[in-house]
């Protein structure tokens, strides 16, 4: 990759396996856009420890989600890969981030309002909260341009924005502004059990009916799909109901075709077809992405070595830009 070329900055927390969700949304088009951009892709455990999780299952979904993003394509020759949690500079970043925010713009956050919403508000930690602005910290350490995400992203992204434009306005050009990189297909896939709600790893963890992994098995994606939540009617019509909308939406984005095109394929067609379609095209796109996966967890070792001489490598790059932030507001 050219050293010219935009940096690219991305997160994915490592609570429970990943997802089609995070694969159709994030993982496949980072993994394909590699050669344009100069790419930094972070395991953000950090963030994981603002919904409960305990120790053993963090430190496993860790080595994981790691597999599982090289299986995927990214390649550690193009591509940064790196535990959140092995450069401090990025909890360092946040603290003086959280000062600089106002306290209502974290309050409009729809992702904290739908958690602590469901958690409660004395079961949730105050890392929920002050949630996005370590994820500004992961960003503009690195002087990202373009940060690739599925849509519910979207918000803590204008948020990243707002924010660095801010400091900028105040303090001179410290930050560069990044911009947040949504597909059109694929962006938001919704849960299998519920079509309302977004295909996500904390509403996986306590219904296994909610969300195909990247690494289930062929068995256990055709049952998933086959349960998956539809509607009365007894075949597929145009408009659809939202799950049988989600369904095709799954099928045309991992086949990479135009609503066009899965129209004449599954109109009249009874809701068992299409759920057997889509379950299979899933299975055959995740069958080499499965193959790699076993194959790179024989060598965990090796695992952990990847990580952390991206770290070694990114870190004087996250230490400058805190360097010229404490500089900046007084504290050196
Ligand atoms: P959690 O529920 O633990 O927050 P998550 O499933 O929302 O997990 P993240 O680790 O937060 O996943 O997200 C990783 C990437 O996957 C992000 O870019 C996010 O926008 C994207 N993503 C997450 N869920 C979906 C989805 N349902 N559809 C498309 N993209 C998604
Ligand atoms: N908040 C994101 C994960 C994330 C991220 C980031 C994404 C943390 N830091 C920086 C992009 C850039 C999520 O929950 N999907």
């Amino acid at each position: 990759m050219p050293t010219t070329a935009p940096r690219v900055f991305s997160g994915i927390q490592p609570d429970a396996p990943a997802h089609i969700g995070n694969y159709l949304g994030a993982i496949r088009n980072w993994a394909r856009e590699q050669d344009r951009y100069n790419n930094i892709f972070c395991i953000v455990d950090l963030h994981s420890l603002t919904l409960p999780i305990d120790p053993a299952t963090l430190r496993e979904q860790r080595l994981v989600l790691a597999a599982t993003l090289l299986a995927s394509g990214i390649d550690p020759h193009k591509s940064a890969l790196f535990l959140q949690s092995d450069i401090p500079a990025h909890s360092e970043l946040a603290w003086i981030l959280e000062c600089f925010t106002p306290m209502g713009w974290l309050e409009r956050m729809t992702q904290f309002k739908e958690r602590s919403a469901r958690l409660g508000n004395e079961r949730v930690g105050t890392g929920l909260f002050t949630y996005p602005a370590l994820m500004a910290a992961d960003i503009l350490l690195y002087d990202t341009n373009v940060v690739p995400v599925g849509e519910d992203q979207r918000q803590h992204i204008e948020y990243t924005r707002d924010l660095a434009k801010r400091i900028n306005q105040r303090f001179g050009e410290i930050f560069v502004i990044p911009e947040a990189l949504i597909k059109e297909a694929g962006a938001r896939i919704m849960g299998l059990d519920d079509p309302e709600a977004k295909m996500s790893k904390s509403i996986a963890a306590s219904s296994p009916g909610h969300a195909v992994m990247i690494i289930d098995s062929p068995d256990d994606i055709r049952r998933k799909f086959a349960r998956a939540q539809t509607d009365a009617e007894p075949a597929v019509r145009f408009p659809a109901g939202p799950g049988v909308t989600n369904l095709l939406e799954i099928y045309r984005t991992v086949r990479e075709l135009g609503w066009e095109q899965v129209k004449e394929e599954f109109a009249g067609k009874p809701y068992s077809e299409l759920k057997r379609g889509v379950a299979e095209a899933v299975i055959e796109a995740l069958r080499p992405i499965q193959e790699r996966y076993r194959e790179i967890r024989q060598d965990d070792a090796g695992l952990r070595r990847t990580l952390k001489e991206s770290a070694e490598r990114l870190a004087p790059i996250a230490n400058a830009t805190l360097t010229r932030v404490q500089q900046a507001v007084g504290l050196r």
